[in-house]
């Protein structure tokens, strides 16, 4: 997929003030630092499209990008970062839960790994919430230049160990590295499959008898939240 434009289309403090559901979105979640605004600049070819900060918990907002005025990219606010251990779930931005929780056009979720360290209990309580949330996510074990490829392997070894048993099969991961360039070919090829898949059924086709093209993006936005089964996406 080649990404034509990328153009930031607003920052949001909570789910009510995201934009219309017309659009699928893709969204990078992970701990303060662990490289989220990198990636996604380094996948929409614009070095200074989301804001990159070597200061933790800097973004506060969810920022919305809009790629080849067909689908979104999301920096989300991270996680673990000035919180104090409180109940699980305080750990976490009320704002982002209810975004991954209650999105309707949310496709995918990049969640990001730091690959240099050992499983971090908060990345493991993150997936484990997301995976109860039936939220469709990869991993994606990021700054993979800062460390030994053994070390890498090793933690991300640990990290599939920790979480196989909450699945039948694991979820999708890999490897990036904002700094050398690597991964953008793989985060593609998840956006690109979603969207296919996506085309295939929510798309104007004939064989799609739910598809009525009189509808304006909002509503048929509100008819996928309708159709939506809890455990399954629309998108
Ligand atoms: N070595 C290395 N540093 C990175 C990489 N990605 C991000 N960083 C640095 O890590 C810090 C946090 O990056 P940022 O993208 O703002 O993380 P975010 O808080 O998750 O959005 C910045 O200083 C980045 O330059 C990477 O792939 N390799
Ligand atoms: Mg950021």
């Amino acid at each position: 997929m080649n990404i034509a434009s990328a153009i930031f289309d607003c920052s949001a403090p909570d789910l009510a003030s995201c934009p219309d559901e017309a659009l699928p979105e893709f969204a990078f979640i992970g701990r303060s630092n662990v490289g989220k605004s990198s990636l996604l600049n380094l996948l929409a070819g614009k070095e200074r499209l989301a804001r990159v900060s070597p200061t933790p918990g800097f973004t506060k907002l969810i920022n919305i990008f809009t790629i080849n005025k067909t689908w979104r990219l999301v920096d989300l606010p991270g996680y673990g970062f000035a919180q104090v251990a409180r109940q699980d779930s305080s750990k976490f931005n009320e704002a982002v839960l209810d975004y991954l929780e209650h999105r309707t056009n949310l496709c995918r979720v990049f969640a990001l790994i730091e690959s240099g360290l050992p499983p971090q209990e908060i990345d493991l309580q993150f997936v484990e919430w997301l995976t109860s949330k039936a939220v469709p996510f990869v991993l994606v074990f990021t700054k993979t230049d800062k460390i030994l490829p053994a070390v890498v392997e090793a933690n991300i070894a640990a990290f599939m160990e920790r979480i196989a048993a909450w699945f039948e099969k694991p979820p999708t991961s890999f490897t990036c590295s904002a700094a050398a360039g690597h991964g953008r070919k793989e985060l593609l090829r998840v956006i690109d499959e979603a969207m296919k898949a996506i085309n295939a059924v929510a798309g104007p086709s004939s064989t799609n008898p739910e598809f009525n093209p009189n509808l304006t993006a909002n509503e048929r936005a509100r008819e996928n939240r309708k159709r939506r089964p809890d455990l399954n996406r629309p998108w």
